[in-house]
């Protein structure tokens, strides 16, 4: 049972005594809750979203990062951010738009030549397969330059972005059909799609809208451009869209909100836009098929080519019986399909009701060719009252809607009210309500938009957080609000503020339906997903010269970079390869060279590259920009620059030099050290040996991270030798303190992996050690006491048998009553420390009992 129904089955006066008390004493949490100025509601909320440390999220949530170009990556129900995937925006922690192989794709996204350092992104989509969420990728679109990027979930990179051939401005995207074949994205503000000039008299002659559905290759994991099509729409300002699924799967929808087409005037003394654009009564719904439209444009005479793209004209699409209007009330905002793909909800923005259309009604009409009229452009326009199941009154400023897991159930934002009405499309009546906080744009269930949306929690994305938060400054965070829909009573349970740009919407997804990397293949382009064509190895470190230009191919890896000096020629042009050599997870290293304006990231396996002209002369040091490891600041090198045209001065290198006894001194200390590392590593070694660590694929990937550290030692060793033997100590102790550095590393891994086998290998828990384990971690016993070992406090291993039971448990909850007793007193003695009382319950400490028992059961492991 999930935590969160078992708290709504209890009473709260039971879960306060028992459950959520069962950790601390009652009368500390009443403490808190009257220091604080907390409610019951305010516990239950905090039980129902908090996640102890360590525990993970049962969805993600994939937010648009509005005007910052970005996708914001956070879990339900905790609210944590975890990530900020670069788009459309330069970012240069993930040297995006810093190194070259982003750049790449920040190039697909140029418009006429001109590149884009921004993006409005704003509706996030993931893949579909028959209308259920696969997260493979996700699709953003950015409202302001039309494009579409790609992100591939099992990188969270961008990898694609694609730049619209013949639409000025949209909205309507991103939206993909069940099955991902196409990308849909609507136009918003109608331009002429030839992008030359034409007067605004010319509007309804030349101006257009449109739809693009981009062709998505799921093998490739990209678009196709070149079997991307665009269907002609007319001026009509364009709103959002949304695909048909299940009974209407074939069929998308698009809202307008201009069909005046007014093109304001307010510096001649026309009346303003929002009043010419909503002056009408009615706006048409677009219903088309996108699938009959992907048919035509096949076909050559059914498509005008317009800057070297397919667009299939609106009399084509009319002809073939492709493209309907149908009235719907004035300026309308969001068109949903509900999950069964039978009921198109539209939010009346303008208007107080939000309008249910029934697909099959739609249908009937169509085959049936009984229209209502046409429209300026030919288009039939199919009667309102017969395509409609019914309207409801919801509030002001109906704007979007999520759907629940239960039948005809589904949640409306209102933008204007500040609420979200829980209401049934079907039975057409309101069910509840909650204020938000404030003016709210869209909402999303967990996995809302698609045919299995789940009835657990929603989010409302409030455009204002007035009064909500500190304050900083006149620029306010917008809110995201967490909603728990289980019940018959929507509760608010958080808030989060966003720091980035306007986040439109989101997209949510069962975490466990992805399965990112953790690592990348060694040598890879993370954005091509391909092995790198500049891959280095260990050993193929190089600079090459060719002219002016000077490559170097590079390597990282704990904690170095491969080459440590870079000389090169003012005005040459140095193209940088790096690869990163680590296989373990997490060890990221950055890059970057004084004032060149580059950057890197590079992640366990990646090969990236960054360029710059050497145009001064001087001394530039580079450096890895992680903190990657105990030798991270050692981590670095310099690039030196020399005008080809000057001499410079011949230098005597000064420095202090050692004695040949003190040299001496150093070597044998090094030396020495190295054999006691070494004598450590090979009792770990052996443990992990003699427990057959192979058979553990995560014991295992650490141990052959360790291993291989190791195995860079014997050539490093031997260069000591010879060097020793030779008689230049210098270079000796030189060579042994690196032998030391590996070691020091192989031990870092080696014994991360040790840990981990034990855990592996241990006999399993019982419930009771578990909740003891919890407890003692809670209790921050491990401050002192570190299992298998003597630390700042005795090693507790063994000391049921030494002390007993009873004894341990009298100790933990009242040890000072102990401190006469001369065991005890030598135990103070010889650690000069108390135990400090925990004030653990009586279950806990009994729990812990528990745990020390699994302890001893295990000790051979410890
Ligand atoms: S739209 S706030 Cu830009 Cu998605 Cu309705
Ligand atoms: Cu690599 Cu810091």
């Amino acid at each position: 049972m999930r935590v969160k129904n078992l708290l709504k089955a209890l009473p709260i006066g039971i879960i306060l005594s028992s459950f959520c008390f069962a950790a601390y004493a009652s009368s500390e949490l009443d403490a808190i809750m009257k220091a604080r100025g907390l409610s019951e509601k305010d516990i239950l909320a905090a039980a129902k979203t908090y996640q102890p440390s360590g525990r993970k999220d049962e969805y993600l949530v994939f937010s648009s990062g509005g005007q910052s170009g970005q996708v914001i990556v956070y879990g339900v129900p905790s609210m944590r951010i975890y990530k900020y995937i670069a788009v459309f925006t330069p970012e240069p922690w993930q040297g995006y738009g810093y190194d070259e192989e982003s750049k790449k794709v920040l190039e697909g996204g140029k418009i006429n030549g001109r590149a884009m350092t921004w993006g409005d992104s704003h509706h996030p989509a993931f893949t579909e397969k028959n209308g259920e969420y696969t997260g493979d990728y996700l699709f953003i679109n950015d409202k302001a330059n039309p494009r579409l990027a790609v992100i591939d979930l099992k990188t969270f990179e961008t990898v694609q972005i694609v730049s619209n051939p013949v639409i000025k401005s949209e909205h309507g995207g991103a939206f993909v059909t069940p099955n991902s074949e196409y990308v849909l994205e609507a136009s918003q503000y109608a331009a002429p799609l030839d992008r030359n000039y034409h007067p605004l008299e010319a509007f309804e002659n030349a101006y257009r809208g449109a739809v693009t559905l981009w062709k998505f290759d799921l093998d490739k994991g990209r678009i196709n451009e070149t079997e991307s099509l665009t269907l002609e729409l007319p001026p009509y300002n364009q709103d959002l869209s949304d695909a048909g699924k299940g009974v209407s799967d074939g069929w998308a929808f698009i809202n307008s909100f201009n069909t005046e087409m007014y093109t304001g005037g307010i510096e001649a003394g026309l009346p303003p836009n929002e009043a010419g654009m909503s002056r009408n009564d009615h706006d048409y719904l677009h219903v088309f098929n996108w699938k009959k439209i992907a048919e035509l444009g096949k076909d050559p005479k059914n498509v005008k080519v317009i800057n070297g793209h397919r667009v299939v004209p609106i009399e084509v699409a009319v002809a073939n019986d492709a493209l309907f209007l149908i009235p719907e009330p004035k300026s309308p905002h969001g068109v949903d399909v509900s999950p069964d793909g039978k009921y198109l909800v539209i939010g009346g923005k303008l208007d107080t009701h939000a309008s249910v259309y029934d697909f099959e009604k739609i249908k009937k009409l169509i085959d049936a060719k009984d229209y209502a009229g046409k429209d300026t452009f030919g288009i039939p326009i199919l009667d309102m009252k017969k395509s409609l199941h019914g309207q409801v009154e919801l509030g002001l400023g109906p704007l979007h809607t999520a759907f629940d897991s239960k039948d005809g159930v589904l949640y409306t934002s209102l933008y204007v009210d500040s609420q979200v009405v829980r209401w049934d499309y079907k039975k057409l009546k309101v069910l509840d309500r909650i204020n938000v906080h404030y003016n709210i744009g869209h909402l999303d269930s967990m996995e809302g938009k698609s045919t299995k949306p789940k009835g657990d929690w929603l989010l409302a994305l409030d455009k204002l957080s007035i009064d909500r938060f500190n304050p900083v400054g006149p620029l306010h965070p917008q809110n995201h609000q967490l909603i728990d829909i289980s019940g018959p009573k929507m509760e608010l349970t958080y808030d989060l503020p966003i720091p980035l740009g306007e986040p439109h919407d989101v997209v949510s997804i069962a975490a466990d339906k992805l399965t990112p990397k953790v690592t990348f293949d060694i040598g890879t382009d993370s954005r091509t997903e391909k092995p790198s064509p500049y891959a280095t190895l260990a050993g193929q470190e190089r600079v090459e010269r060719d002219g002016n230009n000077v490559t170097v191919y590079a390597t990282m890896v704990r904690s170095h970079i491969n080459p440590e000096r870079i000389t090169v020629n003012k005005g040459d042009h140095v193209k940088i390869h790096l690869s990163s050599l680590e296989r373990a997870q997490d060890e990221t290293h950055g890059f970057a060279v004084d004032s060149m304006n580059v950057h890197a990231s590079l992640e366990p396996g990646k090969t990236v590259t960054v360029e710059f002209d050497a145009t001064e002369e001087g001394v530039f040091p580079y450096y890895c920009t992680e903190f990657c490891s105990a030798l991270h600041l050692e981590m670095m090198g310099y690039l030196m620059v020399k005008d080809p045209n000057k001499q410079y001065a011949a230098v005597d290198a000064k420095g202090t030099k050692l004695t040949p006894e003190q040299l001496q001194a150093q070597y044998k200390k090094i030396v020495d050290t190295n054999k006691a590392t070494d004598a450590v590593i090979q009792t770990v070694v052996k443990y992990l040996k003699e427990k057959g660590y192979e058979k553990y694929p995560a014991v295992n990937s650490m141990v052959t991270d360790a291993l291989d550290q190791y195995g860079k030692i014997p050539e490093v060793k031997s260069k000591a030798d010879a060097a020793a033997s030779k008689g230049d100590l210098d270079q000796a102790v030189l060579w042994e303190n690196q032998v030391w550095q590996y070691m020091v590393k192989t031990a870092d891994v080696g014994l991360r992996a040790k840990a981990r086998l034990a855990r592996e290998l241990a006999t399993p828990m019982s419930e009771a050690a578990g909740r003891g384990e919890k407890a003692y971690l809670r209790g921050g016993c491990n401050g002192c006491h570190v299992i298998g070992q003597v630390s700042s406090g005795p090693d507790l291993t063994g000391s049921l048998k030494r002390k007993g039971e009873q004894w341990v448990y009298e100790f933990t909850m009242d040890p000072e009553s102990k401190f006469n007793e001369p065991y005890t007193k030598g135990m103070i003695h010889y650690f000069n420390l108390r135990m400090p009382n925990q004030h653990m319950t009586s279950e806990e400490t009994k729990d812990i009992v528990e745990y020390m028992k699994w302890i001893d059961n295990n000790a051979d492991l410890f």
